[in-house]
């Protein structure tokens, strides 16, 4: 995908020292094209400046690289979503590579950010640190209660400690960085690699093959965990309004409802319908199912944001198999 490594967006031409430098890390990936897409279609304000940047601008986990990107763009806000990222079957490979980046990426960010002054950091968890063995559903009071599931050890214990560096930065420098707790997200721009990615990306490219190249779907697991999915760009609205109104340096979990939890079999006849695919769905079973299930309560963010909708599952999963479709070739995969 050919993408300039830092882009702007912005309602005003001119910027004042009132202006809000937002700078958005990760750009490039899911939830950073999602975040950008809200906010070149109407959600910028006018004294807010929304700076995109990827690996290319910066390497996040060298030091020196991220001092000078901030030196450059002098943010007074971050959404910070660069990470090492994959689905289940990346994660159970590399859990030592997961743990040693985003952890040297993490504290990078912070502690730069806290060098720098900056106002606000928004990081980004994720539900499948939380305990395996948990009471359901789960809420933002467990993140620390219990080993995490053993198939994303290093990417967990990595991502707990930011929520343990929040605490730290208030405590003793009175800082407000945060961090949003999402479920499994899918949307446009995803990472449609079938060895690497996440489910739905992977399903919706295995159903290309097979209506492309006449190769067999398959589902890998049994189809029976269940997984709680979030639209990409709910979640970009969701965390536009974490950095301009959420002040508290506790997460906060941004999901659909327990009762929006899906199945993988679910989820996968989902997108043979999104992708209008009438061939047979074979299921592996030698394949790890992973976490049975992370079902996580979303009551905080509805107390929050009582009249937030959601896209329904069915159509923001067929707007996904479509954008896939189109953009086949620039796609990641
Ligand atoms: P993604 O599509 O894989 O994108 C990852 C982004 O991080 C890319 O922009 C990538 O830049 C950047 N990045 C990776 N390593 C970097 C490095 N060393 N230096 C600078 N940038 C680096 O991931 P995503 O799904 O958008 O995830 C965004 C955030 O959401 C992450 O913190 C992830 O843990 C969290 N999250 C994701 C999910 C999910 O289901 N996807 C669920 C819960 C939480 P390049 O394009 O230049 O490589
Ligand atoms: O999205 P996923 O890889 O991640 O989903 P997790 C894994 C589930 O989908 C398992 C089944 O039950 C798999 O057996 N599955 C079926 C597939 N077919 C496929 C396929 O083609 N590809 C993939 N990937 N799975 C991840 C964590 O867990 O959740 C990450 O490992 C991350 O760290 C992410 O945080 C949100 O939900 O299991």
């Amino acid at each position: 995908m050919s993408q300039s490594s830092l882009w702007e967006v912005r309602s005003s031409p001119s910027q004042t020292d009132s202006t809000k430098i937002i700078l958005v890390t990760g750009g490039s990936g899911l939830v950073g094209k999602a975040i950008e897409h809200v906010v070149s279609t109407g959600e910028c304000r006018e004294e807010e400046k929304w700076v995109f940047v990827t690996s290319k601008e910066a390497d996040l986990s060298n030091a020196d690289a991220v001092k000078k990107l901030f030196d450059k763009v002098k943010p007074t806000h971050v959404i910070h979503l660069a990470a090492m990222v994959g689905g289940l079957f990346r994660n159970m490979k590399y859990n030592l590579d997961f743990l040693r980046k985003n952890i040297s990426i993490n504290d990078n960010v912070l502690q730069t950010s806290y060098e720098h002054g900056v106002q606000k950091v928004v990081s980004c968890l994720s539900t499948c640190i939380f305990p395996d063995k948990t009471t359901y559903p789960i809420d933002e009071t467990m993140v620390h209660n219990g080993p995490p599931h053993d198939s994303n050890f290093g990417y967990s214990h990595a991502k707990r400690l930011i929520d343990v560096q929040n605490k730290a930065y208030a405590q003793q420098h009175g800082c407000m960085y945060t961090s949003v707790i999402p479920t499994n997200v899918f949307g446009p721009h995803d990472n449609f690699n079938i060895d690497n990615g996440h489910v739905l990306p992977g399903l919706m490219h295995k159903v290309y093959l097979a209506k492309t190249q006449g190769t067999e779907f398959t589902v890998w697991g049994t189809g029976s965990p269940r997984r709680q999915f979030i639209y990409s760009r709910d979640l970009a609205r969701l965390f536009i309004w974490a950095l301009r109104e959420y002040d508290e340096i506790d997460p906060i979990i941004l999901s659909v409802g327990e009762e929006d939890e899906a199945t993988i079999k679910e989820a996968a006849e989902m997108v043979v319908e999104g992708m209008d695919y009438s061939g047979e769905i074979k299921y592996d079973t030698s394949k790890a199912d992973g976490q049975f299930k992370k079902t996580a309560s979303n009551a905080k963010l509805m107390k929050y944001l009582p009249n937030f909708q959601f896209t329904p599952f069915k159509q923001a999963v067929k707007e996904t198999c479509d954008w896939f479709t189109r953009n086949y070739d620039m796609a990641r995969k």
